[in-house]
């Protein structure tokens, strides 16, 4: 008899991870409802808590902080808190980018918030900027900008096809909470103001709800949009954008 040869065994994670890696390639997003624990949403949620009541108590201006009647609604510049680098450092957080996209770090962290009382629209976009230390010319970088206090540039597309975003959900965002919305396979290209008008009008756009602790992955260049909440309650995401370690000629991340 031949000796026995052992199956290999492909086990329900490989699969789980297979499914992303596809999704990610031909979508250019993808949504798991339910993703982190308990413990780690009660760890996120009571930091931002804490973050928040510091901000009411200070007299300084904080750049990095939007806020409408008493709800902050986006903060930036999050990867010098250290319960987020920390939650960032997190297995379930490592795990998914390794499988992902082995190698990048994390280059940018947002807290955004929404409610029925504080609500805003985001209208269809790409993200196309990325925050870098100072403002250093490299062939293919423009136009420059400012965003709370950092200086920001649009990468060319080869320096976006390697950033990944992940959108962890620390509230349920369910249809009526403002959830992003987005257009499949428009994330390998930059498009012309006209080409999202005619891609919007032309395409189903997909709705990514999800549990709380769920998370949505993005490539940069997908394009998305979210209405305003038409409930109350909060629709926080704790949004990370990943990126290489290194950026041409002498330029560096703002934050990594
Ligand atoms: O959180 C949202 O609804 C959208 C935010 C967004 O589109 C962005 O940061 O580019």
């Amino acid at each position: 008899m031949p000796p026995k040869v052992a199956e290999p065994v492909i086990q329900k994670k490989d699969l789980m991870c297979l499914d992303i890696l596809k999704s990610l390639e031909a979508n250019g997003f993808r949504a798991i409802d339910r993703y982190l624990d308990d413990r780690i949403l009660r760890t996120l949620t009571s930091g931002f808590k804490l973050l928040d009541a510091a901000t009411l108590k200070s007299t300084q201006d904080d750049l990095g902080v939007r806020g409408k009647r008493g709800v902050t609604f986006a903060r930036r510049n999050l990867l010098s808190i250290e319960f987020v680098r920390q939650f960032i450092a997190s297995e379930p957080v490592i795990s998914l980018i390794d499988t992902i996209s082995p190698g990048v770090m994390a280059v940018r962290a947002i807290l955004f918030d929404k409610t029925g009382d504080a609500n805003w629209t985001v209208p269809w976009h790409q993200d196309r900027s990325i925050a870098v230390a100072t403002r250093i010319d490299v062939a293919g970088f423009g136009p420059w900008s400012k965003k709370a206090g950092v200086v920001h540039v649009q990468p060319p597309v080869s320096v976006l096809e390697g950033m990944v975003t992940l959108r962890f959900s620390l509230d349920a965002c369910g249809p009526d909470n403002g959830p992003l919305r987005t257009i499949a396979a428009t994330h390998r290209s930059i498009l012309t103001a006209t080409e999202v008008v005619t891609t919007v009008r032309d395409h189903p756009e997909s709705i990514c709800t999800t549990k709380a602790g769920g998370v949505v992955i993005m490539r940069p260049l997908i394009l998305h949009a979210s209405s305003p909440a038409k409930v109350t309650g909060h629709r926080r995401v704790l949004h990370v954008e990943f990126g290489p370690p290194t950026l041409p000629g002498e330029l560096r991340w703002a934050m990594a």
